[in-house]
């Protein structure tokens, strides 16, 4: 029989950074209340959770990194909205910030569960941060959680 690995999303016992940008807080601010729902619906305790506020999406990754190499955090969860305006930035943003995510998660070790939306418009935003489309912080914190377990059980094994 083949042995199946699942992390379960379950906090109890987990410490969980939250890294949040304030470029956007109008709709960051609903990605991290969702992210909290989803972390204390998971039994992740109060005191187990630090939130880190950043500028705006560009600064998640170095956040994230330096929290991940201070090995105090199980997961990280980083949180976001790089909205489209009129000009080429969004696509820095949306691509640099984004693969500085991936790569401090690789560099590390630690898991880092991306809850940065990447969107044509703030209504698309709004929709995605506790609106119709449910909460992508919501996600990502369950997707932090599952993955910091996931990670434990395979250097057990
Ligand atoms: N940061 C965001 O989080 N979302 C955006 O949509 C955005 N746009 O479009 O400019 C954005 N820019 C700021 C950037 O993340 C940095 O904070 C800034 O460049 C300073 O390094």
């Amino acid at each position: 029989m083949a042995r199946e690995l699942k992390g379960e999303a379950n906090g109890q016992g987990l410490k969980i950074a939250v890294v949040v940008s304030r470029f956007n807080e109008a709709v960051t601010r609903k990605l991290l209340d969702g992210a909290l729902e989803g972390l204390r619906s998971c039994k992740t305790d109060e005191g187990d959770i630090t939130i880190a506020w950043v500028p705006g999406s560009l600064e998640l990754g170095l956040t994230a990194k330096t929290l991940a190499e201070s090995r105090k955090y199980a997961a990280i969860v980083c949180l976001g909205a790089v909205i489209k305006g009129e000009t080429s930035h969004y696509d820095i943003v949306a691509t640099q910030g984004t693969a500085a995510l991936s790569r401090a998660a690789l560099d590390t070790g630690v898991p880092i569960a991306m809850g940065v939306l990447t969107t044509e418009s703030v209504e698309q935003a709004m929709d995605r941060a506790g609106g119709k489309v449910g909460n992508k912080g919501y996600d990502a914190a369950l997707a932090a959680l599952e993955m910091a377990n996931l990670m434990r059980l395979i250097k057990e094994l």
